[in-house]
């Protein structure tokens, strides 16, 4: 067999290599922290911990700025980071897109924490605006309601059940009685911090910097854009507009640049 034959056989054998996200189509990649159940189970504090928080916000900065995305929404141990329709970076390959952004992810919470731990990573596509503002209002009920089951959960643990009373307690369940039983353990589910029950989003906002051209000895105004964190999103219509705008905003900047 001639070596060139060879290799197109071997390469063949790259199944998935040529998969592209659609062109034209929102991206959105979501990665999950791998194992963190046990993970944060030695580490942090529980139900939620600040630290944890913005480890994970932390992470979720440095996506959104190597991936070139437009918006970054993380809650407990997920990562979303929405991508502009004409996103090209890798030829737009999922397994590039997939490893990448999983191994940046692991990289730069693992230096922050000590130890290795994973990310692992998807892709999810959507043809219409309206569908990204689907998805995140998706991610952001996902929050709220695990937010509601792991402050249920953690306040029957406290208060002395076992693992399997406290399960038992809350199998099948509704939101009102959960919101009942924290209420009479003194917590109120609307007060605790916005960040827990509804996420985090994390966007670029534009900002003028003052400067000096020194050529005409003026001083001068530029337009620079840096990240926003924000830890008191609205919830559901509301924030619904939030990630519209966003969306609505880089279409904009997008046939921008195009034309
Ligand atoms: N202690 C603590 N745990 C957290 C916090 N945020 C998220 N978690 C935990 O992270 C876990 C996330 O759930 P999953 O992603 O479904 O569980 P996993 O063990 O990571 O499993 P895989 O993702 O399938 O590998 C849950 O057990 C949460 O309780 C936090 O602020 N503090
Ligand atoms: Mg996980």
């Amino acid at each position: 067999m001639k070596p060139s034959d060879f290799e197109a056989r071997m390469r063949s054998g790259e199944f998935f290599h040529d998969l592209r996200m659609l062109p034209a189509t929102w991206a959105v990649l979501r990665l999950d922290g791998h194992g963190f159940t046990r993970f944060t189970a030695r580490r942090f504090q529980k139900p939620f911990d600040a630290s944890f928080h913005a480890q994970m916000i932390a992470t979720a900065e440095r996506l959104l700025e190597r991936f070139q995305g437009l918006y970054a929404y993380t809650e407990s141990d997920e990562i979303s980071i929405l991508l502009p329709r004409d996103w090209d970076l890798f030829d737009r390959e999922l397994e590039k897109a997939a490893s990448l952004s999983a191994s940046l992810a692991g990289a730069v919470f693992s230096i922050a924490c000590g130890e290795p731990v994973q990310f692992d990573s998807r892709a999810w596509l959507g043809a219409r605006d309206e569908d990204v503002v689907d998805y995140f209002r998706w991610r952001q009920a996902d929050a709220t309601r695990c937010a509601l089951n792991g402050w249920s959960y953690w306040t029957l643990r406290k208060a002395g059940r076992s693992v399997a009373e406290a399960t038992a307690a809350l199998h099948g369940k509704s939101v009102a009685f959960k919101n009942d039983l924290l209420r009479n353990h003194g917590i109120n589910f609307n007060e605790l911090p916005c960040w827990q029950r509804r996420g985090t989003g994390i966007y670029w906002e534009r900002f003028e910097k003052e400067g000096f051209d020194p050529m005409r000895g003026l001083a001068v105004k530029t337009v620079r854009r840096r990240m926003k964190v924000d830890r008191e999103l609205p919830m559901k219509g509301e924030y619904g507009k939030l990630v519209e705008r966003l969306v609505r905003s880089a279409d904009r900047e997008g046939s921008r640049r195009t034309a």
